[in-house]
This record gives structure tokens, C-alpha cells and sequence, in this order.
């Protein structure tokens, strides 16, 4: 039992991969916006464990679909079939409106899984020679941290000292509609896998029309878009997809985190059948893709979203919070930029060293019952559960601010 933050600490040092720096706090308890630390401070929580407690944390209907089916059973594996898996397959594709769904179960295997369609459609339905089949990257992406996950990445924090790197991938500028024309006009370029919204880039929001240019250069060239949706997917940007602000229909569409609502590791892979099709049996899997679990808390998760009207409150919500904060923009001079769709904000802080401002200022937002964590050294994202009220905006862009005043007067 641990009875102090510092033990907690002291034990993830000693016996735990230093593959983190967390801020430190030591959690122990979560309700909503609202998590505790071990002596029993409240906070409100601004990160969402990365967007994926969308739901807010151990929503009731969530933990309880998740209690009564770990009761009746919770893997089979795909060797059998069980009485959850179908009807789950039934209720995703209908909700995102897809033929087919591939379930997973981290973000970065939904991404994996979606390079793997891809290359199978460029080379049985576009033709591509054997093994030469390409897929364009923006930089700043990120998806995740398997070898192939960081081929991709210009984060050298990312891919440094972990080579060779996989083939078949190219980067070009992100919110570039002639760079991405350019790389198409390769016969063996299949996909296009981008964020509708960049996140650990640092919220980095495209302009207007770049979605529905990517459509449209996707369509006359026969390249296959996949949208990443991992993190700005199942309401976060104030739409149940973030490419919904456009007419941008992904070609394969890739959901993780919040699809249950931060409970268990929940990822899937959504295409129509002419893409999904090219996936034979034996060809891909999971021993826990698509478990019982798995499939009865991402339906709950999902039907909390509509039911409890998440994407309008996000929506709401996230104007507010902007709104509100674009004040503090024009008073510190600390706060360089405010961005954001829905409840996925970030502000940029003006902090030309390795971004230990932001950090200390989210030390302090921290004491003042607030947590948060900076992204790429100066810019610290915002990003609460979509269940916060108006009143909760209020309250916490109250210590945001609070904060920020603080630390300009104490440096
Ligand atoms: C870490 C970042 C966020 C993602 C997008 C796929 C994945 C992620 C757009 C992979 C995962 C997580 C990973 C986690 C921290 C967090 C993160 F800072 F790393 F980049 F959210 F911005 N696509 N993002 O954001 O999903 O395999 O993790 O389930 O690795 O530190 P996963």
C-alpha cells in the first residue's frame, strides 16, 4: 500500500524503466475532471491521460459495463468466436458510418494496421510493384513508438539511437497541399497518414480547406487517406472526428485512447470493404484485438459520448476556454500564442531556453490544484475531460491564470 507521493517515486525509480519524466504528482484517485494525489489533493485534470478519458475519469456506465462482463468472460482470442465481438463491429462501423472495422488495442497498432491495409490495397487494388509501395508522412507526426511508428518521425527524441528505419516512408512540410501534390505524382505512393490536428507537435492546427484538399488530391490521385484520430478523434475537437470540420472522409480511419473512455487499451481500425477486404484471414491479428472486454466498454464509450452530448460541450467549452485565455495573452507577455479546436488547446509559451518556463509554470499550476504537462518544451496543452462544465471552464482558467501571474511576478 503506498502511503506517500514520495514513496511511490522512490519505488518507480528504483525498479521502473526511466522511459518518463512525470511531473510530481502521484495519483491515486479519479472522478470526472477531478483526480487526487496520495495525500488527498484535488486537481483538475487538463491532460485526459493524452485525450483518452474523454468520458471523464471511471465514468459509472463505463465501469460498470466493464465490471459485469470481466464477470462472464474477458479473452477469448480470435481462434473462436464469442457473443460480444459482432455486435460491437456492428455498433462502431454504423456509428463512423464504415463497412468494416479491424479492432486493435493501442494507438500505435490501429497505425501499424493501417499501414499494413494500405500497402496490401496499393498492391492489390492500385498495382504497385511488389515492396515498393510508399506512404507519405507530415512532419512533426506522431503515432506512436514502434520502429515503424518512429521511420516517420523528425523528432530525433523519437527515432535517435534506434535504427535502421523502415522503409517505404517519405516526410514532407504538414499544411502543404503542393508538397503533398508533388510526393502523389510517385506511381507507388498508396497512402497519406496524417493528424487532422497535430498533437504532441503541440496542437497544431492546419489551415482551413487543407482537409478537404488532402481529400480531394487523395481522390485524383487513387492515394488512400488515413486520418489519425487516436487523439483528436470521439469528440475531443469539438466534432465526433476532427476531419468532420471538413468534407475530408478518411479512407481508413484510425480511433485509440478515448474509444474506452481511458478504462483499458481499445484501439480500431475502420475502412469500407473494397480497402478492408484486401486482409485475409491468417494476414493480421491480435491476441487482444477485439476482446469481450474490449468490445462491451467501447460501445459504453462510445454511447456516453452521444448520450451525455460530448462533442457540443467540447465544442462549447473549448471556445470558452479560449476566449477566456486570450485575455491572458494580451496581459503576460509570457504567453506567445493560444490554439486549439474544441477541448484540444495549447498555449505557447515565450520561452526561447529548453522550455523549462513552461515546465515551471506547470509546477506551479500544479500546487495551485491544476495538472498539466508541457509538449515539445515551451508549449503546454490543455486538454481536459469534455465532460467539464461551464462553471469547471471558469474555475479552472481562474488558476491558469493565477498561475501564469505568479510565476511573471516571481522571475
Ligand atoms: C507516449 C505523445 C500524445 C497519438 C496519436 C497514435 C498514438 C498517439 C496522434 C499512439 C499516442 C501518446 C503516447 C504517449 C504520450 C501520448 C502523446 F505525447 F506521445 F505524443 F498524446 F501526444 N496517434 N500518444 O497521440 O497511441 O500506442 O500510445 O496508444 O508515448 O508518451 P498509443
Amino acid at each position: 500500500m503506498i502511503d506517500s507521493s514520495k514513496r511511490a517515486i522512490d519505488l518507480e525509480n528504483k525498479y521502473g524503466a526511466h522511459n518518463y519524466h512525470p511531473l510530481p504528482v502521484v495519483l491515486s484517485k479519479g472522478e470526472g475532471i477531478y483526480v487526487w494525489d496520495v495525500e488527498g489533493k484535488k486537481y483538475f485534470d487538463y491532460l485526459s491521460a493524452y485525450s483518452a478519458v474523454n468520458q471523464g475519469h471511471c465514468h459509472p456506465k463505463i465501469i460498470s459495463c466493464l465490471s459485469d462482463q470481466a464477470k462472464k468472460l474477458t479473452l477469448t482470442s480470435r481462434a473462436f468466436y464469442n457473443d460480444t465481438l459482432g455486435e460491437y463491429e456492428k455498433f462502431i462501423t454504423e456509428y463512423f458510418k464504415y463497412d468494416k472495422v479491424l479492432p486493435m488495442n493501442t494507438g500505435v497498432e490501429g497505425g501499424e494496421t493501417a499501414n499494413k491495409i494500405a500497402r496490401k490495397w496499393g498492391y492489390e487494388v492500385k498495382g504497385i510493384e511488389e515492396n515498393k509501395a510508399k506512404i507519405i508522412f507530415v512532419n512533426g507526426n506522431f503515432w506512436g513508438r514502434t520502429l515503424a511508428a518512429i521511420s516517420t518521425s523528425d523528432d530525433p527524441l523519437s527515432y535517435k539511437g534506434f535504427g535502421p528505419y523502415m522503409p517505404g516512408y517519405e516526410t514532407i512540410p504538414y499544411n502543404d497541399l503542393d508538397a503533398l501534390e508533388e510526393s502523389f505524382k510517385d506511381k507507388n505512393v498508396c497512402a497519406f497518414m496524417v493528424e487532422p490536428i497535430q498533437g504532441e507537435a503541440g496542437v497544431v492546427v492546419p489551415d482551413e480547406g487543407y482537409l478537404s484538399g488532402v481529400r480531394t488530391l487523395c481522390d485524383k490521385y487513387n492515394v488512400l487517406f488515413i486520418a489519425d484520430e487516436v487523439q483528436t478523434g470521439i469528440g475531443r475537437t469539438g466534432k465526433m472526428l476532427a476531419t468532420d470540420y471538413e468534407d475530408a472522409r478518411p479512407d481508413i480511419l484510425i480511433l485509440g485512447k478515448a474509444l474506452s473512455g481511458g478504462v483499458l487499451p481499445v484501439s480500431a481500425v475502420l475502412a469500407d470493404d473494397e480497402i478492408m477486404m484486401c486482409i485475409r484471414p491468417g494476414e493480421h491479428g491480435s491476441t487482444f484485438g477485439g476482446n469481450p472486454l474490449a468490445c462491451v466498454v467501447a460501445k459504453s464509450a462510445l454511447e456516453v459520448v452521444k448520450e451525455e452530448n460530448l462533442v457540443e460541450n467540447a465544442f462549447l467549452r473549448g471556445h470558452q476556454f479560449r476566449d477566456r485565455l486570450k485575455n491572458l495573452g494580451e496581459e503576460s507577455e509570457l504567453v506567445k500564442k493560444i490554439r486549439g479546436k474544441g477541448l484540444l488547446n495549447a498555449i505557447v509559451i515565450d520561452d526561447d531556453e529548453d522550455g523549462s518556463t513552461a515546465w515551471d509554470i506547470c509546477m506551479k499550476m500544479k500546487d495551485n490544484g491544476l495538472i498539466a504537462k508541457p509538449t515539445h518544451g515551451n508549449i503546454i496543452r490543455f486538454a481536459p475531460p469534455l465532460v467539464i462544465s461551464e462553471t469547471e471552464v471558469d474555475e479552472s482558467c481562474e488558476i491558469i491564470e493565477q498561475s501564469i501571474k505568479e510565476f511573471s511576478k516571481s522571475n
